[in-house]
């Protein structure tokens, strides 16, 4: 997320992200943020929270989710996996760990490492061709050393160096070399003979807490001879990789309106890495034991998998609480399919309920979690399972015509199978003029609201005379049919089209969200309007947006709109909407012309004579328009003037808004 106010650094700033979720609740049931760890708590970020769990949703609330953070312990939340390619044959993997020797630290195992769950997966990242997790003490496995070292790689039984994903109670771990302070001592861990051919990925977790930079820790490939075929990589030590014990929810997965989720792996332990504390809420299955999750990649090349040896279009290694948070908040999405009507707080308590009790952790037998699982691991059958069924059937709410071919129709609640087929829908009246039976568009707008448009025809002016009825074919989200009121009586309207030229920021209701267009620079500002003459109603954002030619040197382009369905019989009436943004602000800087179906209608315009000033919005309407091959078109011509605001010879246009009513 980059923003105008982005600081630079790798997050953007606070009240950015805030906004980011305010704008998301007004469309989600459901957000999820694999993102935290920011550090102070934020009370833009935190109002934000509040608002989208509280109000948003009609006041059901959004169920806002964010991980827990990955810093629990020195174990990798990420582990290596490294590709190789190797010919028909019988290889080993070493271990290879060399000392330094700058090392200044007495104290024994000041310094750690240890590897656990070594496997060999095929190319595809995901099935285990071979593994070792040590618990067995490793048979086949061999060790050596050398430059002055006389111990070697060993079992490690000790309790904090120990994978706690996976139920570990041994991993491998290097010997003390460090401590005779001499470079070059090194030992090395081999594994088993292997017989492979092709591709593979080698995974490994890994523990590594080291200061002293210098020393390596390298993965080799050796034949059945122990001598080295290729160093796989080479790791500098010193590479620390997270805080040992971060025993806390980062934030703003800790703020108390958002729903912490944590890791667990597929030992149904919590991940290693997954951060802990009072505010979890629950666990998600993620990377941490022996598989990491499935995952879409960037197409191709781009992203986690290049595509070396499969489709790059997957990758195979996704983890972290990134990973489960995603995955708990598709939970309360197939929660809410059940029952699109249930409170964020009925949304956690069918998660919550739901949850399996996992790990050998005890549970508050009164609350129901601990903090290192929460409730437990997420269980969607469950969940879904002990969700209230919704009964209720839906109903319209209520019907407003936006212009002679629009009418938004609301309904009571979050609607499904249906809503937007345009047969289901059905217009009549005397308001209803020349539109067909039935819309040719149906799309949602927001909330349970949705957008009925006709691409021909026109209303006839009234009051209350057009009624929507929809029928029993569109249904809830949950599949309950239609109920009464299913039907909605409007005011009718005879404008065909509004548009707002240039607007940027989406449809400004109820013009039209910008098209028909050609030419010109839809300016990228929301200009200041200081007021307006004639004011017809037009909303205020119609005149701050514009599609424009500024201060060009020469003639370069028309502002062309080809406007069509426009019926033949009828007479129009065409209103276009101006504005001067104040980059010129002197009566004569700005001219243009302006034809309507290939008629000047307006010569030498000037466009600061006309409204007295900058910042002033005004309208010019034009009578008796017809159809010109079924369109109306709108042409902008610029013309060069002398530019008194910027002393030379420049071309400029301008136009805000186009209105086209039936007469
Ligand atoms: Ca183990
Ligand atoms: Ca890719
Ligand atoms: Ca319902």
């Amino acid at each position: 997320m980059t923003t105008s106010d982005d600081t630079g650094t790798n997050f953007t700033s606070f009240e950015s992200m805030g906004n980011a979720i305010r704008y998301a609740a007004q469309f989600s049931d459901v957000i999820s943020c694999s993102w935290g760890g920011i550090g102070s708590s934020s009370s833009f970020i935190d109002s934000a929270i509040d608002y989208a769990t509280i109000s948003a949703r009609n006041g059901k609330g959004c169920a806002v989710f964010f991980a827990s953070g990955n810093n629990a312990s020195h174990w990798a939340a990420h582990q290596d996996r490294l590709p190789l390619t190797v010919g028909p044959g019988t290889y080993k993997f070493g271990f290879y760990f060399e000392t330094s020797g700058s090392h200044s630290c007495v104290q024994e195992y000041c310094e750690n490492l240890v590897i656990d769950q070594v496997r060999l997966l095929n190319q595809t990242g995901y099935d285990r061709v071979w593994w070792e997790d040590f618990e067995g003490g490793g048979p086949g496995w061999t060790v050596a050393h050398g430059g002055g070292a006389t111990s070697d790689w060993a079992l490690n039984t000790q309790p904090n160096l120990l994978l706690t994903g996976v139920g570990s109670t041994q991993g491998y771990r290097p010997p003390p070399l460090i401590l005779a302070g001499q470079p070059g001592q090194w030992a090395e861990l081999r594994s088993p003979p292997l017989s492979l051919s092709g591709n593979y990925i080698l995974a490994f977790a890994k523990l590594m807490d080291f200061s002293t930079v210098g020393a390596q820790f390298q993965i080799k490939l050796l034949d059945a001879n122990d001598n080295l075929l290729s160093v796989l990589t080479n790791i500098p030590l010193g590479w620390g990789t997270g805080s040992v014990g971060a025993g806390y929810i980062s934030y703003p997965a800790s703020y108390v309106n958002s729903v912490a989720v944590g890791a667990c792996t597929d030992f149904d332990r919590r991940a290693d890495y997954s951060q802990y504390g009072p505010q979890l809420f629950c666990v998600g299955p993620s990377n941490g034991g022996w598989n990491g999750v499935a995952s879409t990649d960037t197409t191709g090349a781009a992203g986690w998998n290049s595509g070396d040896w499969e489709n790059g279009d997957y990758y195979m290694g996704f983890g972290g609480t990134s990973s489960a948070t995603p995955l708990v908040a598709g939970v309360a999405n197939l929660i809410l399919s059940k029952n699109a009507n249930l409170t964020f707080s009925q949304i956690k308590d069918s998660l919550r309920l739901g949850c399996d009790k996992i790990g050998p952790r005890p549970y508050d037998p009164t609350t129901g979690r601990n903090d290192e699982y929460g409730y437990g691991r997420v269980n969607a059958y469950a969940s879904i399972t002990n969700a209230a069924a919704d009964t209720t059937a839906p109903t319209v709410t209520s019907v407003v015509t936006k212009w002679g071919r629009g009418v938004e129709v609301t309904f009571s609640e979050q609607m499904g199978d249906g809503v937007t087929t345009p047969a289901n829908y059905t217009i009549s009246g005397t308001g209803k003029g020349t539109l067909g039976a039935n819309p040719a568009t149906v799309s949602w707008v927001s909330g349970y609201k949705y957008l009925l448009e006709w691409s021909a025809g026109e209303m006839i002016a009234g009051t209350g005379n057009i009624t929507i009825t929809v029928n029993t074919q569109v249904k809830d989200i949950a599949g309950n049919a239609l109920a009464s009121p299913s039907s909605w009586t409007a005011n009718g309207s005879r404008v065909v089209h509004q548009i707002s030229c240039g607007a940027n920021y989406g449809q400004i209701y109820p013009f039209e969200s910008e098209r028909y267009w050609s030419g010109g620079v839809g300016n990228p500002y929301f200009n200041t309007v200081n007021s307006i003459i004639d004011n017809d109603g037009t909303p205020v954002a119609v005149y701050g947006t514009e599609r424009c030619v500024l201060t060009a040197p020469t003639y370069s382009w028309d502002i062309f709109y080809v406007l069509p369905g426009i019926s033949t019989g009828l007479n129009y009436t065409v209103r276009l909407y101006f504005f001067d943004n104040g980059y010129s602000v002197h009566p004569g800087d700005v001219q243009f012309d302006v034809y309507i179906n290939n008629v000047l209608k307006l010569a030498n315009f000037d466009l600061i004579a006309a409204s007295g000033g900058p910042y002033i919005g005004f309208w010019r309407e034009f009578p008796n328009i017809t159809a010109l091959s079924g369109n109306i078109t709108v042409r902008i011509v610029p013309k060069q003037t002398w530019n008194q605001t910027w002393s030379a010879y420049y071309c400029n246009a301008t136009i805000c808004g186009i209105e086209v009513t039936a007469q």
